[in-house]
């Protein structure tokens, strides 16, 4: 395996300016014919052409006409001496779409062929410079069976159409913006479309679609308000119009990532397309929502300011997850539903990124190597890195980010850069920020890998009424960086007094107090704030909104906690404190003899949250749902992941028993009257209900009461929505009541032709809390039902990933079957699909932290993935990895 280093890159030798694409299509042999205008950039020496080609079957090759001598190399058509002038080079070549089970390239799908060709696919299509800092005009023609494909669609506009002979027919397409070749797209499939014109604030006038089979047009329309939403938040937010007359999205069921963003025709999971009440849960509709936006910001941050090189990758994701996470907030309105959406995007950012920011596949967000860039997708690039352009927000003011958003785009329309010229652009609008001054430290964040962590400690002097905040921060070695040098970390931060009341904040040296809220900036190792005029000792919240991708270390006290749950204005660190109540109850009990026995103070707490007139129901929800077993799991040096499940389990099942009238009445009084709809308020009562209904049924099985179960029952049988009728499905299975397994079937029976509900059927019973091995077993089954395909990425996941990635209980079982289960699927599906197969080989990153016997075990399978002979260049990656 080729290791790529960022230090190496050279800017490319030539260009292609434009390119003629023909594809004749046909499943079993597709003919590309490729006619390039090529020149050679004139400010690096002359050198060979070489074009990136892979599984292609290369026909003829004609320069200007003539027939030109080409050698192969290194997965590379190589032209040693082309002509010297600006000149055409024609390359035939064809491909083999329905043979093309990695989903990378073209491909077919229920009888259609789609494309995906982020990051490298496109020279799985054609020989090309495959590369993002190549950009070239696409003329496009397709030509396929009339009948089978009626729609043939490629990215921009439509230019021309008609019949050929022998029942064919083709569409010519021109995009007239310069692109990489992995933002290229087309489909050939039998599809409709729901259609929809806007004139824009602009006045503009643009043709949106959404393509989908038919059958599903019922479920379109939720995307398209989606679109529609994200266009007018990126003219309001950032002055940033839709540059085409016609946007396009596409469905396709069988794909690898969640979306890609190719220009003016995005190829879409149906997963994030399709919804309708019946089928899709709130969840789903909010997903749908950010990918659309996130497809659709991505026209401006990632197709008209594109990455030099794969090592910017964050450049476009982080900046892009950023805007979709802005986006959703906004369109969620309330503070109070914003602070949700910040919490839900935290907890997958600790659930996801830490865990990979403190084990073997560390990376910078801006990597320095890498040997399969399709490795890099990761929670890293996406999540830190939003974090990371979050925190420049913070630091310049959201007007001052806006300000750099604009002198980024007239800086660099049209052009491929990286991360240092964006940050330069955002540091350039706002001179005197403490983005401005500290610009160089600050890019730290894009080179040093780790979590940092910060250390709070405070002390109180009752005669000065003074108030010392010491903030430190250190950064965990990560592979290849063994020492870190200091972030600029933005805290945000408040004091609160002993009643509850934000306290006013001046730092000695200010004349008056600023607010009751505001950011220090720590820069160095170690910090001293001093905060004056305060009559009695406050008690600090720290990192609101989640202010820095950082682990926070305090001493704050249970009482301290129990105030800013009952108190904090900030609905971040309310919600932290309720978390680091449960944490710290279920890390004694499983650091110490496993017993656990809630306290008065935290039950009460917990009820008054539930019963708080103030707080909307899905922060109730938020607050009342313990802390995952994977991030307790990332709380502890030795993981034995049975013990955590015990005592998480045990828990659940106090505070259901506890807390059982609590849960009636929620479960009651959250009922929502009327037709549905998936706005946040809806949504959140539904979610505070569903997790009642969990913990009733939860009580009740353990005495075996029937009336809960069989409440759940009826309310799964008369659900009017897919939210309601799966949560209630939900409660059955989590508490392992024997009505689970009919409603299963049920459900199962009812939403056999829906492919994305089966999906959920699947998921469901492969993350059931584990007992006794059942679900372990069930999952074995579950491989063998009809339904089951490996080589549909989402079947694939709503199985194994789910088990291997959400199920530590079930997954890591004393007898090893589970990693025996785990090598065994690794090394089915890389046959088949090596980009799904490496996302599974992560499951084990964080094997050195496992207690015995897990840990040996882990490592054993780990060893026999990595010892088949063949393995794909992405898995053998991860696995390497993971044992040096
Ligand atoms: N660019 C790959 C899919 C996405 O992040 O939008
Ligand atoms: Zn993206």
């Amino acid at each position: 395996a080729v290791v790529i280093r960022r230090e190496d890159y050279a800017p490319p030798p030539y260009w292609i300016r434009t390119v003629e694409l023909t594809f004749d299509l046909d499943p079993a042999k597709t003919i590309v014919t490729s006619r390039m205008q090529i020149e050679r950039n004139e400010a690096v020496p002359a050198q060979p052409l070489k074009l990136h080609g892979e599984d292609l079957n290369l026909l003829r090759v004609l320069a200007n006409g003539e027939s030109v001598s080409f050698r192969h190399e290194d997965g590379c058509l190589v032209i040693d001496n082309p002509p010297p002038a600006p000149f055409t080079l024609e390359v035939r070549n064809t491909c083999a779409p329905e043979k093309n089970t990695q989903l990378s390239g073209l491909y077919t799908s229920g009888g259609g062929f789609f494309t995906q060709c982020e990051a490298q696919g496109f020279r799985r299509i054609t020989y090309f410079l495959d590369r993002p800092d190549v950009m070239s005009v696409y003329t496009v023609t397709l030509r396929a069976d009339k009948a089978k494909y009626p729609v043939l669609l490629s990215n921009g506009n439509l230019i021309e159409q008609g019949d050929l002979e022998g029942g064919r027919h083709y569409a010519k397409w021109h995009d007239p913006f310069p692109k990489p070749s992995y933002l290229f797209a087309l489909v050939a499939a039998n599809l409709v479309c729901r259609e929809q014109k806007i004139r824009a604030r602009s006045g503009r006038e643009h043709l949106l679609q959404v393509y989908v089979r038919a059958g599903d047009l019922d479920k379109t329309e939720h995307a398209m308000r989606s679109l529609m939403a994200s266009i007018a938040w990126d003219e309001a937010r950032f002055g940033l119009s839709l540059d085409l007359d016609r946007f396009m999205i596409v469905a396709v069921s069988d794909f690898n990532m969640g979306a890609m963003e190719n220009k003016g025709l995005n190829i879409f999971n149906t997963k994030y397309v399709l919804a309708n009440p019946a089928t899709a849960t709130d969840t789903d509709y909010s997903g749908i929502e950010s990918v659309v936006g996130h497809e659709y910001f991505h026209n401006w941050t990632g197709n008209r300011v594109t990455c030099r090189d794969w090592f910017q990758l964050s450049l476009k994701e982080g900046l892009t997850v950023f805007r979709d996470q802005e986006f959703s907030q906004d369109l969620a309105g309330s503070p109070s539903a914003r602070a949700v959406k910040r919490i839900d995007d935290v907890r997958l950012l600790r659930q996801h990124q830490f865990p990979e920011d403190a084990g073997p596949m560390a990376h910078p967000v801006r990597p320095d190597s890498y040997v399969a860039i399709d490795n890099f997708y990761t929670a890293t690039v996406y999540d830190k890195g939003a974090e990371v352009v979050r925190m420049m927000q913070t630091l310049v003011g959201r007007e001052g980010f806006a300000r750099g958003m604009t002198l980024y785009f007239q800086r660099h329309d049209g052009q491929a850069v990286t991360c240092d010229d964006f940050a330069q652009a955002i540091a350039d609008a706002n001179p005197g920020s403490p983005l401005a001054e500290r610009l160089e430290q600050f890019k730290r964040w894009y080179s040093q890998a780790g979590t940092p962590r910060v250390t709070s400690r405070g002390h109180y002097n009752a005669e000065t009424q003074t108030y010392t905040l010491e903030l430190s921060q250190h950064c965990p070695p990560t592979p290849g960086q063994a020492d870190k040098q200091p972030f600029v970390i933005p805290v945000a931060m408040g004091l609160i007094g002993r009643d509850g009341l934000p306290l006013p904040l001046q730092l000695v040296g200010e004349s008056a107090p600023v607010g009751t809220d505001r950011v220090l900036v720590l820069h160095e190792a170690t910090q001293r704030y001093e905060f004056v005029g305060l009559e009695v000792e406050p008690v600090p919240s720290l990192l609101r909104g989640f202010s820095a991708p950082v682990v926070l270390e305090d001493t704050l006290s249970d009482a301290e906690l129990l105030i800013l749950l009952a108190h904090d204005c900030d609905p971040f660190n309310r919600w932290e404190a309720g978390q680091r109540l449960a944490l710290n109850r279920l890390l004694a009990a499983i650091k110490g003899d496993g017993r656990l026995h809630l306290d008065e103070p935290f039950l009460d707490a917990m009820k008054a949250v539930l019963h708080h007139p103030a707080l909307d129901p899905a922060f109730k929800e938020l607050v009342l749902t313990l802390p995952s077993e994977s991030y307790i799991a990332e709380q502890l040096e030795q993981v034995d992941p049975q013990r955590i499940h015990t005592v998480r389990e045990t828990m659940r099942l106090q505070l259901a028993q506890c807390l059982h009238a609590d849960w009636e009445w929620a479960f009651e009084h959250h009922q929502v009257q009327g037709g549905y709809s998936p706005e946040p308020g809806q949504a959140g009562r539904r979610a505070l209900a569903n997790l009642a209904l969990g913990y009733l049924c939860l009580a009740a099985a353990e005495k075996n009461l029937p009336v809960w179960p069989g409440k759940a029952y009826q309310r799964f049988k008369d659900a009017t929505n897919m939210t309601d009728r799966l949560g209630a499905l939900a409660a059955l299975v989590g508490a392992h009541h024997d009505l689970a397994e009919v409603a299963l079937e049920r459900f199962h029976q009812m939403f056999k032709d829906e492919a994305l509900v089966i999906d959920k059927w699947f998921a469901l019973q492969a993350t059931a809390p584990e007992k006794e091995g059942r679900v372990f077993t069930r999952v074995k089954q579950l491989m063998a039902h009809p339904d089951f395909s490996l080589r549909n990425p989402n079947r694939a996941r709503s199985l194994i990933n789910a088990l291997c990635f959400s199920n530590p209980a079930a997954f890591h079982r004393a007898d090893a079957a589970g990693y025996v289960f785990w090598a065994d699927r690794v090394l089915e599906l890389d046959a088949i699909n090596p980009q799904l197969a490496a996302r599974l080989a992560r499951a084990l990153d964080r094997w050195k932290q496992l207690a015995e016997p897990y840990r040996s075990a882990a490592r054993e399978a780990i060893a026999r993935v990595a010892a088949k002979a063949e393995l794909s260049d992405d898995v053998r990656e991860i696995v390497t990895r993971a044992l040096a």
